[in-house]
């Protein structure tokens, strides 16, 4: 299994370099030189700048035609630095994680992922991008808003992880970011990590692909974990990883399509009855009626990890929030320009020029 990740603009990038710190392959673009600099652990061959001649490196200000426009006039060179890391072997997926707030990436990433989807027809393209916090007001949610309909269009699936949900209430900003970062590597990693490793019953690359590949609907990825000495049921375990607590944005699991399990941890408490039964309810309560599952017994650990992936979601709180209120904002928007621009024909129709006033004054030139 051959996972690259591009991360676009600043949270994207800072989730990129966390990928990179846990060993996957992962590529830095932004329009800011100065949040290329910040990065840690991505190589600096491996940091794009973008843009420069349309913003001297210096970010786009959360405005997305700006992250387009630099995505567009710079494709070329993201495109072979791809190439030149993909080289002779297949990659499965490209995941290109973003914020869907801002300029940069709300703007690049769709370029992006077109790009990809043309070049790389056999590989998956999915899009990992964090969903505004509502404290951040009213232009993140359109950018929001419009990026979703943008992605829904070009990648395969969506994984929109949602800032408010993971975010504790009294935590400083930088701080919940910072933890978000973290519980996303951790959750998409582990999940990952098992995929095509050794184990009782495997998850592979293509089970994998067969999952995500969901016409740019919504995935989330759920999780659950704890001390084996302390799991009385591992299938109420398994089944709080698909509880809206567990889950990175606020779903309606009924609503998905597949689904993906993958539990790790000690031999004696990864019981096959417990196990089946869990999955069967699970099975038959998603649309699809189909939960791939991977078993990794593993005498090291002390931990039961659950990692769930349910995808093909149409139906969820976190998203319908954010596409209402820019629909609702556009629309009063348009409404007061349509009326500002006519308030301004009714008010300057009638006046003359200079040159009705001033007779006579006419300039040979
Ligand atoms: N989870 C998470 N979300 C973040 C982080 N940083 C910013 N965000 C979210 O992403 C949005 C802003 O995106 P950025 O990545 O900062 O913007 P950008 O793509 O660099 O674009 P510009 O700064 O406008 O050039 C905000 O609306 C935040 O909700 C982060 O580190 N983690
Ligand atoms: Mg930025």
């Amino acid at each position: 299994m051959r996972a690259i990740i591009i991360g676009v603009g600043q949270c994207g990038t800072k989730i990129a370099d966390l990928f990179s710190l846990v060993d996957f392959e992962a590529i830095a673009v932004n329009t800011s030189r100065g949040d290329l600099d910040y990065l840690k652990h991505i190589p600096a061959e491996r940091r794009i700048l973008i843009g420069e001649s349309l913003t001297g490196g210096k970010g786009v200000n959360a405005n997305p035609v700006l992250g387009r426009e630099a995505m567009k006039r710079d494709l070329p060179l993201v495109m072979r630095k791809v190439s030149s890391m993909v080289g002779y072997e297949d990659v499965d997926i490209f995941f290109l994680t973003f914020g869907f707030g801002g300029g940069t990436g709300a703007g690049g990433t769709p370029v992006l992922a077109a790009a990809l989807k043309e070049e790389y027809p056999e590989s998956l393209v999915v899009a990992v991008g964090a969903l505004p916090l509502k404290e951040e007001g009213i232009r993140p949610t359109i950018n929001a808003a419009i990026t979703i309909d943008k992605l829904s269009k070009v990648a395969d699936s969506i994984i929109a992880i949602d800032n408010n949900k993971l975010k504790e209430s009294d935590e400083d900003i930088a701080r919940a970011y910072e933890k978000i970062n973290y519980t996303i590597v951790e959750r998409i990693g582990s999940l990952l990590a098992l995929i095509d490793i050794p184990g009782e019953q495997t998850l592979d690359a293509s089970d994998l692909k067969f999952v995500l590949k969901a016409f740019g609907s919504f995935a989330t990825v759920g999780y659950a974990k704890a001390r084996a000495d302390q799991v009385r049921s591992l299938s109420k375990l398994i089944e709080r990883s698909f509880e809206s607590e567990g889950l990175y944005l606020e779903a309606k699991v009924e609503s998905a399509l597949y689904g993906l399990v993958a539990i790790h941890g000690p031999p004696e408490v990864l019981k096959a009855k417990e196990i089946f039964e869990a999955l069967d309810e699970l099975t038959g309560r998603i649309k699809g009626k189909q939960i791939f599952r991977g078993f990794y017994p593993d005498s090291r650990t002390r931990d039961v990890e659950v990692v769930t992936l349910l995808s093909g979601i149409y139906e969820s709180r976190s998203i319908e929030e954010i596409i209402l209120t820019a629909k609702g904002y556009a629309k009063s928007f348009m409404k007061a320009k349509a009326e500002a621009e006519e308030k301004k024909r009714e008010l300057l129709t009638g006046l003359p020029d200079f040159d009705d006033l001033y007779p006579g004054a006419e300039v040979n030139d």
